[in-house]
């Protein structure tokens, strides 16, 4: 797709002056901010809101920032990625540098409606999500298990075997999530230099260098879906469906317009908030490091940057409508584009609604996409 017409949509929606500034920084981009889904721009729907004070204004951190509660779920797991190592990108995130880059936390479980106005529900049953993005630091381990250790996910790896017996998240037709095909073992890399030139998609905005330097704890970008499935596999983890993504964002059935948005239909949004292409004083800068805009803009259980910073990949393929029922669904049946969500640096303030679908490509790379990856509960 034509990324001058992409940018130019969005110019449309949220500012001619501001977004042809984007456009003239990023048109050479062969990905940003493609078009062709509906425009989310409302909240839903009266759903209650608790006042938990996870998020918000306040700046209250959420009380699952700690891991979570076990009684919710077992003890916190230590991803692979910063399994017995500290470093950049690996134990520096956060707003003030601290906190592991690999913190993951409890999501308990409920029911959401998928669609800004409440409708399309899904339930979701409790999981963890990381709290950041997947850093450069973490995704550097993981070329190195391939590059090195010559790993490649196992038959059928990567699937959410805590929910239906084991067989996983549950598709339309009443099968179950297939997993890792070995057939795409070989689109994974062999060589340094590969991934190198693989993950150098956008000279302005790519964060992989090709030894450790000063992006470390950046979002990793320019990757595949098939790589992000990979990583998660790898990490102990697997890719969150979009029902997961998108509960998550919403924080549940308070169907926030927003991840940081309390009351639910607070439609405050600033450079405060999110890495996002707005008004003055936000400047198109490129993604930042995880939690930036961390505790303010943090989704009710604690995640940074659900709005903005990288586009995320999740597991679905985007099928338009969302089928239903869906218990601990997800659209595995193949189609064109799979989904992505959340908005990125990128975009504008319309594509940081947590109820905004993406489609994406799952070959292109894109500067403005990266991914987190979700765990067992
Ligand atoms: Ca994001």
């Amino acid at each position: 797709m034509n990324s001058i017409r992409k940018a130019g949509t969005i110019a449309l929606l949220v500012g001619a002056f501001v977004l042809l500034a984007v456009a003239a920084c990023v048109g050479t981009d062969p990905d940003v901010n493609a078009d062709g889904t509906t425009d989310a721009a409302a909240s839903a729907d009266g759903s209650s809101n608790d006042q938990d004070g996870n998020s918000g204004a306040d700046g209250a951190v959420s009380d699952a920032a700690d891991g979570g509660d076990a009684a919710e779920g077992g003890p916190a797991p230590v991803p692979k990625s910063c399994d017995g190592v500290t470093g950049a990108g690996l134990s520096n995130c956060g707003p003030d540098g601290g906190e592991s880059c690999c913190t993951t936390l409890m999501v308990p479980t409920g029911t959401f409606g998928r669609m800004d106005d409440g409708g399309a529900p899904a339930t979701v049953s409790a999981f963890r999500l990381d709290r950041f993005e997947t850093s450069v630091g973490r995704f550097r381990r993981f070329v190195s298990a391939v590059v090195v250790d010559g790993w490649r996910p196992p038959a059928g790896s990567g699937k959410h075997t805590h929910l239906h017996g084991g067989d996983g998240l549950v598709l339309a037709d009443g099968s179950y999530e297939p997993g890792w095909d070995s057939a795409s073992s070989a689109s994974l890399p062999a060589t340094q230099p590969t991934w190198d030139t693989n993950l150098a998609c956008n000279a302005t905005y790519q964060t992989w260098t090709s030894t450790a330097g000063n992006n470390e704890k950046l979002p990793i970008n320019c990757v595949t879906w098939l790589e992000a499935y990979a990583f998660c596999t790898w990490d102990g983890g697997f890719l969150p469906s979009e029902a997961e993504w998108g509960y998550a964002a919403a924080g549940g059935s308070e169907q926030r317009l927003y991840p940081w948005s309390n009351p639910p239909t607070t439609s405050t949004i600033d450079c405060t908030y999110a890495n996002y292409t707005g008004g003055s004083p936000c400047v198109v800068a490129g993604p930042n490091k995880g939690g930036s805009e961390s505790p303010i803009g943090d989704g009710k259980w604690g995640h940074a940057d659900l709005g903005g910073n990288v586009w995320e990949f999740a597991l679905d393929w985007f099928v338009d409508p969302y089928f239903v029922p869906c218990n601990d669904c997800a659209q595995l049946a193949p189609a064109t584009d799979k989904v992505s969500r959340g908005g990125s640096f990128n975009s504008g303030p319309s594509y940081e609604v947590t109820s905004k679908r993406f489609n994406r490509t799952p070959t292109v790379r894109g500067a403005d996409t990266g991914f987190r990856c979700a765990r067992a509960p």
